[in-house]
C-alpha cells in the first residue's frame, strides 16, 4: 500500500467508525523533546529500569529516583505538545467518539486541548507519600526529596512503576472503551510493557481494525491491520487534514 492510499484508508475508517481509541506512548512525545524509554538512546539505555522504576529501587535509593524524576519534570515543563498531539485534539472534535488513552505522565494531551484522556501510568506533575498513599501537591522548588506531613514517609511521583498495579479504574474504562472500539489506534509505544500492550490485541479480538503509527517495528506489528513508518508528529497533522477533507466533500 503506498503512502497515500493508506492515509485514505484510515481517514475512511476514522470517518466510518462510531468509537476510536487512541493508545499512545513515549514516543507520541519523541518529538516535544521527551525521551523514550527503549531504543538505542531510550533511559533504558543509560539507566536500569529496577533502580529508577520500581518501589524497591526507590526505597533503596530515593534521593537518585527523586533526582531523575525532577530532572524530567523540568524537562515536561520546559516542552510543550506538538502538531501531534494538536491534531489528536482536532479529531476528537470532528469525529463521532475518540478516547485517548495515554502511557506518557507528560500530561501533553490535555495541554493539547483533548478531553477524557486516560493516563494509564499517572502523572509526573502529581505526587503522593510511599507511605499513607495521601496525594501531593507539592512544588518542586528546592529540589530536595521532600517528607509527608501526615506520616514523614517520602514523596514520590504519582506515577506506576514496575510491579505495582496500574489506576483501577483508570484501566478499566481502559479495558471497556478497548473491547467496544471500531478502530484502535497504536502511536509511538514499542508494545512491550502490559497491559498498557494488551489493549490492541483486546480490541483486535473484539473485531476493531488496528492500525499502529510507529517509524520502527514493535511487538504489535504483526498484528496490525494497517502500518504507518512514520513519525507521530509528521503523520499526524496529515491524517486531520485528510479526515477534514474527505467530512467536507
Ligand atoms: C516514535 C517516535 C516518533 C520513537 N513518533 N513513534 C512478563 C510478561 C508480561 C508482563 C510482565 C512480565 N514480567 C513483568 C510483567 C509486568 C510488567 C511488564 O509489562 N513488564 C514488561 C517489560 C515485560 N508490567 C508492570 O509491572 C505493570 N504493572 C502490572 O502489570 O501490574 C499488575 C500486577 C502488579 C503486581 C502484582 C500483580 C500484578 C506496570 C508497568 C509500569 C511501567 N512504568 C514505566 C515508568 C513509569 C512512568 C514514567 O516514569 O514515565 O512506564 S516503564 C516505561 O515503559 C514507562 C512507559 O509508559 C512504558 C511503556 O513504554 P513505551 O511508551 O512503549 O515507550 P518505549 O520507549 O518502549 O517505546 C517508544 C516507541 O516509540 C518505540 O516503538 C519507537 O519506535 C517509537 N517512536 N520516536 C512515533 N517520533
Ligand atoms: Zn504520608
Amino acid at each position: 500500500m503506498n503512502s497515500n492510499s493508506a492515509l485514505d484508508k484510515i481517514a475512511n475508517e476514522m470517518l466510518q467508525a462510531s468509537r476510536i481509541v487512541i493508545l499512545t506512548g513515549a514516543g507520541m512525545s519523541a518529538e516535544s523533546g521527551i525521551d523514550t524509554f527503549r531504543g538505542v538512546k531510550g533511559y533504558w539505555s543509560k539507566y536500569n529500569p529496577m533502580e529508577l522504576a520500581s518501589m524497591d529501587g526507590f526505597r533503596k535509593n530515593p534521593e537518585l529516583v527523586w533526582k531523575w524524576y525532577q530532572e524530567r519534570y523540568k524537562i515536561v515543563k520546559n516542552n510543550a505538545p506538538h502538531a501531534g498531539h494538536n491534531a489528536i485534539s482536532e479529531l476528537q472534535k470532528t469525529l463521532s467518539e475518540v478516547v485517548v488513552i495515554t502511557q506518557n505522565v507528560d500530561g501533553y494531551h490535555q495541554q493539547a486541548g483533548t478531553d477524557n484522556v486516560l493516563e494509564l501510568h499517572g502523572s509526573i506533575v502529581n505526587f503522593k507519600c510511599v507511605d499513607c498513599n495521601k496525594k501531593h501537591n507539592k512544588k518542586l522548588v528546592d529540589g530536595a526529596l521532600n517528607h509527608c506531613e501526615y506520616c514523614n514517609g517520602h514523596i514520590r511521583p504519582d506515577v506506576v512503576w514496575f510491579g505495582e498495579q496500574l489506576p483501577f479504574e483508570t484501566l478499566k474504562e481502559a479495558e471497556n472503551k478497548s473491547s467496544d472500539c471500531d478502530v484502535i489506534i497504536s502511536i509511538g509505544t514499542s508494545s512491550e510493557v502490559y497491559p498498557a500492550a494488551g489493549l490492541p490485541i483486546l480490541a483486535k479480538n473484539h473485531g476493531a481494525k488496528v492500525i499502529e503509527i510507529n517509524p520502527n517495528d514493535t511487538k504489535l506489528s504483526k498484528k496490525a491491520d494497517i502500518i504507518i513508518r512514520d513519525s507521530a508528529k509528521s503523520f499526524l497533522p496529515k491524517l486531520k487534514e485528510r479526515v477534514l477533507q474527505i467530512k467536507e466533500k
